[in-house]
């Protein structure tokens, strides 16, 4: 198996924290496809040209994050990251989709950070962080059901709030979230999250 990979996306990330915790990282090659080259987006075989894409021994091409983390829940040995039916999979499966909306924010945050100072939205910028800070507050109310947990759902939380961090250095969100805020960085010092430490997409080439 080949992913298109890429060490500055939160999405990539997501999926490289549950390769580590399932212990399958030496099963999955890695292919570099740096998100903001054209060339690499037209080489990745996901036609919205978007990282991270799995190619399966069978050729086959599976996207987005949440897909490729089932794939290889089912497919891969490891300890299971996904209950695969009954309430837990519908509330792991939500705190997923609460983390990706938040990571979806602050890319279009990171988007307008690229543009020249005369061509940002002020009112872009400040939804979509409003966004991810009302995301963060409902995850310090969700976060006494987190149980210790290691599954798509805590993972993608994670992730999402170091990137947070990385976006938004000047913002304390832990003032306000304390019990996420020792969950989290409890979460943070696992080798799975301190390997995988996201690189500035300015810096990559
Ligand atoms: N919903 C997708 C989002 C993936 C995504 O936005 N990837 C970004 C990198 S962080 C990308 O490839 N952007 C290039 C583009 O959109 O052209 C997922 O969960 O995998």
């Amino acid at each position: 198996m080949k992913l298109r990979w890429s060490p500055t996306s939160p999405f990539v990330r997501k999926v490289v924290v549950l390769m580590k915790e399932k212990g399958i990282e030496n099963i999955i090659e890695k292919e570099k496809s740096n998100p903001l080259s054209k060339d690499d987006r037209a080489a990745t075989p996901n036609p919205l040209g978007q990282i991270p894409c799995l190619i399966t021994d069978e050729g086959a091409s599976i996207y987005d994050s949440p897909v490729i983390m089932e794939y290889l829940d089912v497919e891969c040995d490891g300890p299971d990251m996904l209950p695969r039916n009954g309430a837990a999979r519908w509330t792991v499966l939500t705190r997923q989709a609460l983390a990706d909306g938040m990571i979806a924010s602050m890319v279009v945050c990171f988007v307008e950070s690229l543009k020249k100072p005369e061509r940002q939205s002020g009112g872009i910028v400040a939804h979509n962080k409003a966004i991810v800070f009302n995301g963060i507050a409902g995850l310090e109310k969700d976060v006494a059901d987190f149980d210790g947990d290691i599954d798509v759902g805590t993972i993608s939380v994670a992730v999402a709030l170091a990137f947070a961090d990385q976006t938004f250095p000047d913002d304390d969100w832990r003032g306000d979230c304390p019990a996420l805020a020792a969950w989290f960085d409890d979460f943070n010092q696992r080798p799975s999250m301190t390997d995988t430490v996201l690189m500035d997409a300015r810096e990559f080439k």
